[in-house]
């Protein structure tokens, strides 16, 4: 593969190998500004039709709002420059499950560590291939000070100490009831990613990350995106639970919104029923952090 190949500026293998290796890369300039202005409308609407006790309730990661109800989202989900990256550097044939808009109080504390892979029993969990990606697009220039994502590189392959802390989104976690819980401590091997809004950080599901705290007085905002990157090649479960939550949150959207992200819906045709899903890894299964 060339860097010419598809028309952009970064070398796309080098990229796969780092998603690979370390389980996320960064792309930069991988958004038109008309739908960067777009989403930063759809997202601002949302979140300004939230009430305080929804605020209160996810007061750690920020707001968690389902693209179910906002096909405004759908040019970005269906964004073809960055389906034709994620082709490219051997993650095609990715089927979209939701979008969500985390916007993240200004101020407001850090978001805890955790990692969001629910499909640790697919034989492709423990594999270079991760069952399921995120895609996170900024709407905002980030920083440690704004509240910039943080991640452990390598531990969406290895056994961390924070596998055995807990489950991510849970209520009493979201709310921050105890801010001495590990999931909110500093760790010697974590790396802070800023971000230029526009650029696009593709992660692994597996991958332990967090934030830090907002200690702005604005909204600091990000769209996560989750894909499941060649999903004929998932386990039928995997792929029949995916299509029924996808239709299930999505059915309402319109056709011209459907249209948008056509290339990324997934269309599972088999019998077998959505499956219980299983958000924790084997530790025998997964390396050891040297
Ligand atoms: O708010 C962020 O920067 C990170 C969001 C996140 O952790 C997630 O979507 O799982």
């Amino acid at each position: 593969m060339t860097k010419t190949q598809v028309g952009f500026e970064h070398n796309l293998e080098e990229k796969a190998s780092e998603l690979i290796e370390n389980g996320f890369c960064v792309l930069k300039d991988m958004l038109d500004p008309d739908i960067l202005k777009l989403t930063r409308e759809v997202s601002m609407e949302a979140v300004a039709a939230l009430s305080s006790e929804q605020l209160e309730a996810t007061r750690t990661p920020g707001t968690l709002i389902n693209s179910n109800k906002h096909p405004g989202l759908a040019d970005l989900v269906g964004n073809p420059k960055a389906l034709a990256a994620l082709e490219a550097m051997g993650f095609g044939g990715s089927k979209f499950w939701k979008a969500v808009i985390i916007s993240k109080p200004g101020p407001s504390p850090r978001l805890y560590w955790h990692q969001d892979c629910m499909w640790w029993d697919d034989p492709r969990a423990y594999s270079d291939y991760s069952p399921m990606i995120f895609l996170m697009y900024y709407l905002d220039d980030t920083t440690r000070n704004n509240g910039c994502l943080r991640l452990i590189p390598g531990t969406h392959r290895k056994w961390h100490s924070l596998h055995g802390t807990g489950t991510a989104h849970t209520p009493d976690i979201n709310r921050g009831d105890d801010m001495n819980d590990p999931r909110f401590a500093d760790y010697p091997d974590e790396v802070d990613v800023p971000i230029k809004a526009g650029d696009l950080v593709i992660g692994d599901a597996r991958l332990f990350h967090a934030t830090h705290a907002n200690l702005t007085h604005e909204n600091r905002t990000v769209i996560t995106i989750w894909f499941h990157p060649l999903f004929e090649d998932l386990a039928e479960e995997t792929q029949s639970w995916i299509h029924h939550a996808f239709h299930k949150d999505h059915s309402g959207w319109p056709v011209e919104a459907l249209d948008k992200v056509q290339p990324v819906i997934p269309d599972y045709r088999g019998t077998v029923e959505p499956p219980e899903f299983n958000r924790q890894p084997d530790k025998g299964r997964l390396g050891q952090k040297e």
